[in-house]
């Protein structure tokens, strides 16, 4: 009889399920499954998950320490060595750099590989501290974002997916809800079926999209505009929730002023929405009750998505929508799980450190530019450990050109032999969530779930957790909190919850009850009755600062560059992979080696569906195939991110294609917006 476990999906997604898994005599996993009773996760996996074990037992696992032999512009070679050996070398290496140049110039790279927050965020981040490394300036996914929406409501939490199934009308701002945010799919349903329209909000029309009542084709990096117009029409026809404004807002009357100019044309010819379909969304938005907007991370990957966010996120406070259960905006709920994190990280050890003092903050989404020319210190010695940056990080010939060079010292701790691992010197395997103890926030629900090792690890993988442990002794670190285990680290975390929402947690319950409500009532309305975060507890409008400005790279852009780079690429999520997480299966492949372009843009090049095509701007090149069709609008091309370089033929993603610059607010990188020129592969031309 095969036993069953708890678990968690540790991946970098709002769902973060509550898992099954069957367990044989052998102690292997036979079964992954959905918990049935996880109230937002309810028992069903995405595709992907579904098939983790496939990941799990792969023969491509990385089972041992190992060290490069050879160059690093060679073809990448590696040889066995034994854990003390390569602990020894990663520590002799460490001391060297920080001796040379400082401690300054050893660099810590990771993101969310794992949600998990021991082996996200725990004796790692002691380490480094302890070190007087450069610290991480974690960017990479949502940061701009999220200064957005703490600039609308002062905290980062929103709707509660439970009650989407209330909403009258739900719309889906930039968010692939299909393939991104699956769990939140069935209470949208339900809404529909008890009458809610449901509309989406994008530049492609994916299959969320498709599934819409409604959807609102936009041009690349324009939402502020919109909003702005809404604003102006919901205003205009006075469809503002004038209790609510009065009580629990400030800046009404400025608001008013700014947005008379934004009229309904003017975001027309900036988004490419008809004045009409405009005028008639922001009526249906203020007139229609609860109003549910799930606000995804899209919208924010252009050069000035803090802004765009922040403006979207004032719209209910507008309208009065955060009074009704399934009112509001939702893009994250992560700021509700109050649990203080730093006894697990103690930054206070930089006074330790050799530097005593802060140490330098080095941005993730500019790490080319780390590499290649940051000085006093340079960058001597990396350690990656839950992200693949050859692979997701933008400019990514930058990126390449700093991991090949030869006097950069890098471990990378990983599952998999990915492209990063490629250029490391030393490689460690590292275990799955399966396979460690950790604790979960999640950034799409308000619950918090514990995990135990549900399978044994393969091979010698250790839990990041217990590399930086037995890394910290290499390097003679005196401080007791460097001997921690993970459970006296969990022990620290939950000491003495003393936020309401976590008043009262503990270990225990965790440990029995696998995942714990917090303390936010059985209907969550969190400012129903104002009590945002902001400095004066209410919604602040400060329209002295909202504006709209189109992105350099964009049609309304730079007009030099549009001359010779005149399409707008979005590299968005691939359905079947997490990021480049499965981007060694074949079927992640199928998916981001696929452009897709308008008819007309593509007749104007000769190109059909199935062409060889080449995608440049001045940053590099990559190829792929062409699919032909009209879920973008003319001028738009969008290629679904996550692939590995090393499976491409010319050993190029898009990233190649993404700049360095950054966003308005929260030093974010502008995946989105990207100029580029596609043109039919001379080989293809030659054939026709
Ligand atoms: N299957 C799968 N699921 C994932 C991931 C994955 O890689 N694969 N990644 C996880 C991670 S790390 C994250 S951060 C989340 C992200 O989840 P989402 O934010 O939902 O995903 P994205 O693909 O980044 O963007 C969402 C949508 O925004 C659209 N978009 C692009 N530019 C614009 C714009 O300017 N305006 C508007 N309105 N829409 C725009 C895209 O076409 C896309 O459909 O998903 C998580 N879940
Ligand atoms: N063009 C384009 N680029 C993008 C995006 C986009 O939309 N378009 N999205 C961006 C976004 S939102 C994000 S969040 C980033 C994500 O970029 P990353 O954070 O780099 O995420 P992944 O590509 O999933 O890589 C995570 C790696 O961590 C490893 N890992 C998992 N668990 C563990 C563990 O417990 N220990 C260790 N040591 N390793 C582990 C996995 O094997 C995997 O290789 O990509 C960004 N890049
Ligand atoms: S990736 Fe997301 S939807 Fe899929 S199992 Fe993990 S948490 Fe659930
Ligand atoms: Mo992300």
């Amino acid at each position: 009889m095969p036993e069953t476990r708890h678990s968690v999906c540790a991946l970098d997604c709002p769902d973060a399920c509550s898992l099954l898994i069957d367990v044989d005599e052998s102690g292997r996993g036979s079964k992954l499954r959905g918990n049935p009773e996880h109230p937002v996760t309810r028992g069903f996996l995405c595709g992907k998950v579904a098939r983790y074990l496939e990941r799990q037992y792969s023969p491509d696992r990385l089972l041992h320490p190992l060290r490069r032999v050879g160059g690093k512009s060679d073809c990448p070679r590696f040889a066995r060595i034994g854990w003390e050996e390569a602990l020894d070398e990663i520590a002799e290496r460490l001391h060297s750099a920080a001796a040379a140049f400082g401690p300054e110039s050893i660099l810590p790279y990771s993101y969310a590989g794992t949600m998990g927050l021991l082996n996200g965020s725990s004796m790692d981040r002691r380490f480094f501290h302890r070190l007087g490394a450069s610290r991480l300036d974690r960017t990479i996914c949502s940061s701009a974002g999220g200064a957005g929406l703490t600039d609308a409501l002062g905290v980062r939490y929103g709707v509660e997916p439970e009650q989407f199934r209330n909403a009258k009308l739900i719309i889906a701002w930039g968010a692939n809800i299909l393939a991104t945010n699956v769990h939140l799919w069935p209470f949208i349903l339900e809404a529909r079926r008890n009458g809610a329209r449901f509309y989406t909000i994008d530049p492609h029309r994916n299959r969320t999209g498709h599934l819409a009542d409604r959807h609102y084709s936009i041009h690349p990096g324009s939402d502020t505009a919109l909003a702005l117009a809404m604003m102006h029409v919901i205003i205009g026809e006075g469809l503002e929730d004038r209790d609510y404004v009065a009580r629990h807002t400030l800046g009404f009357d400025d608001l008013k002023a700014r947005v008379r100019k934004w009229t309904p044309a003017r975001a027309a010819e900036l988004t490419g929405i008809p004045a009409g379909d405009i005028v008639q969304l922001a009526r249906e938005y203020a007139t229609t009750r609860p109003a549910a907007i799930r606000l995804n991370y899209g919208v924010q990957r252009s050069e000035r998505g803090a802004m765009a966010v922040r403006t979207i996120a004032l719209l209910p406070a507008l309208t009065g929508a955060w009074r009704d259960a399934g009112g509001g905006v939702q893009l994250s709920t992560w700021q509700a799980f109050h649990l203080d994190r730093t006894p697990l990280e103690r930054p206070d050890l930089q006074q330790a450190s050799p530097l005593r003092r802060e140490a330098r903050l080095v941005n993730m989404s500019q790490l080319g530019e780390a590499l290649t020319s940051l000085n006093d210190p340079p960058v001597k010695a990396m350690v990656v450990y839950n992200s693949n940056p050859a692979a997701i990080a933008p400019d990514q010939n930058a990126v390449r050109r700093g991991l090949r060079r030869s006097d950069l010292f890098t471990v990378v701790i990983e599952q998999f032999q990915t492209d990063t691992a490629d250029f490391a010197d030393i490689v460690l395997p590292a275990t799955t969530f399966l396979e460690h103890t950790d604790i979960y926030f999640a950034y799409g629900h308000y619950y918090l779930q514990l995990a135990r090792p549900a399978l044994a690890a393969p091979g010698e993988a250790l839990p990041n957790t217990e590399i930086f442990r037995r890394l910290a002794a290499r390097m003679r670190f005196a401080e007791p909190c460097f001997r921690d285990s993970d459970e006296d680290m969990l022990h620290q975390l939950l000491a003495d919850p003393a936020h309401p929402f976590v008043a009262g947690v503990t270990l225990d319950q965790l440990d029995s009850q696998h995942f714990l409500r917090l303390n936010i009532g059985d209907v969550f309305r969190p400012f129903a009755e104002g009590g945002f975060g902001t400095p004066s507890g209410k919604c602040e409008f400060h329209a002295e600062t909202l504006d709209y400005v189109p992105p350099l790279e964009s049609r309304h852009g730079d007009s030099e560059l549009l001359a010779r780079f005149p399409l707008e690429l979005i590299s968005p999520k691939n359905s079947d992979s997490m990021n480049s997480t499965f981007g060694n299966r074949a079927d992640t492949d199928s998916q981001t080696s696929i452009l897709t372009l308008h008819p007309a843009d593509a007749a104007a090049r000769g190109i059909e569906t199935g062409d060889a095509v080449r995608v440049f701007n001045g940053r590099g090149e990559c190829l792929l195939r062409a699919h032909v069709g009209d879920a973008v609008s003319p001028g738009v091309v969008s290629v679904p991110s996550g692939r590995w370089p090393k499976r491409a033929g010319d050993g190029n993603t898009v990233n190649v294609l993404t700049s360095r610059r950054l966003t308005d607010k929260g030093g974010g990188p502008v995946f989105y917006s990207c100029l580029v020129e596609v043109e039919l592969l001379e080989a293809e031309k030659a054939n026709a």
